[in-house]
């Protein structure tokens, strides 16, 4: 029997994993636990520890973290910088102590050095600074990677990491001051056509991103715990062909939400990082059958996830 913690269980990605396993993935000889900051403040050695003893689980997905879009990240590198090391650092030790077979942590395709060749791929994530937007971010999720090569070296431990590009999906975060910017364009097509009123689209809209399903993700994630024996990050992203502009993002919400009024882009605002292309290709020689969402059904899928649950979606 296998039991498996997921840290940040109640979030976009988190959630994502409990409806696949669930249903789809449901397997017999696996018990899933899911918890969120209510269960146990990860930045908490002790109460990290507690919870350790009480699922003594043999596997783990670490996700739990300080997550936010650029504006959330520009905001506040400190903090963003402190709460993940801390975490991480609790998580991945407590893991050691409780003898935990394999634990899977989440880092992100901003971490990778701004000034790179591309596609980015698996060894550039320690080449050079990331983007100065979310560097607080970035070094503390680098600085899972050494961690897992330190107790794989020291200890034998097969701690390792996967490495997804942006991601969005049902029970995102759809604060406009934290949240990422897909379920931001959701929120204010949302409230602008409820309102009559123009959409506000911070920045040139000419960045470059690749987006991820959660749901999609959260099918890798369980094919990495059960089969992924390597402690080296793998990239899980859609492909670089797949890769859209912001302005193409805001012309898919508008489209799924059926919007027909002004949209307007506020050049005032930031546009971060112009792009981090990543490269699949190690993910699709480890599961070359995978097929991902595509991206007009999952907006649609998101859109009417967050309309039904507008009264207690995160915002
Ligand atoms: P999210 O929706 O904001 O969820 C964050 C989760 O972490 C929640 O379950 C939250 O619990 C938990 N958490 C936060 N601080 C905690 C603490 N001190 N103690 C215990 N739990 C804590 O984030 P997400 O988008 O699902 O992100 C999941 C993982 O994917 C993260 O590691 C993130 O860095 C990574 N990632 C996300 C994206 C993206 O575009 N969203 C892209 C690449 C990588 P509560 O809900 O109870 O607060
Ligand atoms: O998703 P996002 O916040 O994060 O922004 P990043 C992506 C792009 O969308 C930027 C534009 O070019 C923004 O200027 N944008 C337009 C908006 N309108 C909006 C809006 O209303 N809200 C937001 N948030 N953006 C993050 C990293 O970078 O990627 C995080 O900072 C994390 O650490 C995340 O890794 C996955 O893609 O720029």
């Amino acid at each position: 029997m296998k039991t498996i913690l997921v840290t940040g269980g109640t979030g976009l990605v988190g959630s994502a994993i409990k409806q696949v396993v669930e249903t789809t993935e449901k397997r017999e000889e696996e018990q899933w636990v899911f918890i969120g900051s209510k269960d146990c403040d990860l930045e908490n050695i002790d109460e990290t520890r507690k919870l350790f003893d009480s699922v003594k689980p043999t596997h783990v997905i670490h996700l739990a973290a300080m997550v936010g879009g650029l504006f959330h990240n520009l905001a506040h590198n400190l903090k963003f910088f402190r709460k993940n090391m801390a975490i991480n650092d609790n998580v991945l030790a407590l893991c050691h102590e409780f003898d935990v077979v394999k634990c899977v942590s989440c880092l992100s395709t901003c971490i990778f050095p701004d000034k790179t060749t591309y596609p980015i791929d698996e060894k550039m994530v320690h080449l050079g600074p990331p983007h100065d937007s979310n560097f607080g971010y970035s070094y503390a999720k680098r600085m899972i990677d050494v961690l897992n090569k330190g107790y794989a070296q020291e200890h034998g431990r097969k701690y390792t990491s996967v490495i997804p590009c942006n991601v969005f999906g049902p029970h995102d975060n759809y604060n406009l001051q934290a949240g990422h910017v897909l379920p931001a364009l959701i929120h204010k097509v949302y409230v602008a056509k409820r309102d009559d009123t123009s959409l506000e689209v911070f920045g040139s809209g000419k960045p470059l991103r690749q987006f991820i399903y959660s749901l999609d993700l959260a099918r890798l994630f369980v094919r990495v715990v059960r089969e992924y024996e390597d402690v080296e990050p793998i990239i899980l992203s859609v492909g670089e062909s797949d890769e859209v502009s912001i302005r193409d993002a805001v012309s898919a919400v508008v489209k799924a939400i059926d919007f027909t009024g002004n949209v307007e882009y506020d050049t005032s605002k930031a546009d971060g990082q112009f792009k981090k292309t990543a490269s699949n290709e190690k993910l699709l020689k480890l599961f070359p059958d995978f097929k991902f969402t595509p991206f007009d059904q999952a907006i649609q899928e998101s859109v009417q996830w967050f309309v039904e649950n507008y009264d207690s979606a995160r915002k």
